[in-house]
């Protein structure tokens, strides 16, 4: 069985949000997320990063590679579009612009304004890097468009990489009625009862 190191508010919750929508058993392991502003690498869970899972002899951090791994070993293939498809190409684009272009401005927003005390002094990089992160909101309003969700009718573990992403630009203030189109589409995901199991773990 998976075995899921967990906080709140951290990456973790995409892949409890995951194995929640595709019904997965899991054993959740509870940790105390420790911000960190002196020490990377020291969460109490096997790597040191959130999130973390075990699965046999499998020890895995990186959410985007828990997530291509948990659906090559468990989908049946309702999250995510056969490889080599199309579609396919669509979602791992989705799926990797999540953390990887759209979320890393926002860490430094983060790392500057809440696990540091000196936000102050750094006004022009905070103001520079919520300018890059609305860049990639307002690429996502333009390919969201109408769909329902990031492939389509569809929904894929892509929405739930960039769900998470989308709920801290929220919280930061940078995802707001500017983008009318990615909120209601947030707000969607949001509706879903495994999104609600996921954020609601304590
Ligand atoms: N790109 C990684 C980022 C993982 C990450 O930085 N997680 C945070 C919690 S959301 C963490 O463990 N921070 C503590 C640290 O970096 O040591 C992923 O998507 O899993």
């Amino acid at each position: 069985m998976i075995k899921l190191y967990f906080a709140p508010m951290t990456r973790s919750v995409r892949i409890l949000w995951l194995l929640e929508e595709m019904g997965v058993p899991y054993e959740l392991e509870r940790v105390d997320f420790l911000p960190p502003a002196k020490n990377f690498f020291a969460q109490q869970t096997p790597l040191g990063k959130l999130p973390t899972i075990e699965d046999g002899d499998v020890v895995m951090c990186e959410s985007g590679a828990i997530v291509e791994y948990i659906l090559e070993r468990y989908d049946d293939g309702r999250f995510a579009p056969p490889v080599g498809s199309p579609e396919r190409a669509a979602f791992l684009q989705w799926l990797h612009f999540a953390e990887s272009t759209a979320f890393p401005p926002l860490g430094i927003v983060v790392w500057l304004t809440l696990y540091r005390d000196d936000a102050d002094q750094h006004q022009t990089i905070v103001d520079e890097a919520r300018a890059r992160a609305s860049m990639s909101f307002a690429f996502l309003e333009r390919e969201i468009g109408e769909k329902t969700y990031l492939l389509g009718d569809d929904f894929s573990a892509a929405d739930i990489m960039f769900g998470f992403t989308l709920g801290a630009a929220r919280m930061l203030g940078i995802l707001d009625d500017r983008y009318p189109k990615t909120s209601a589409y947030l707000a969607r995901l949001e509706e879903r009862p495994a999104f609600q199991k996921a954020t609601s773990a304590k």
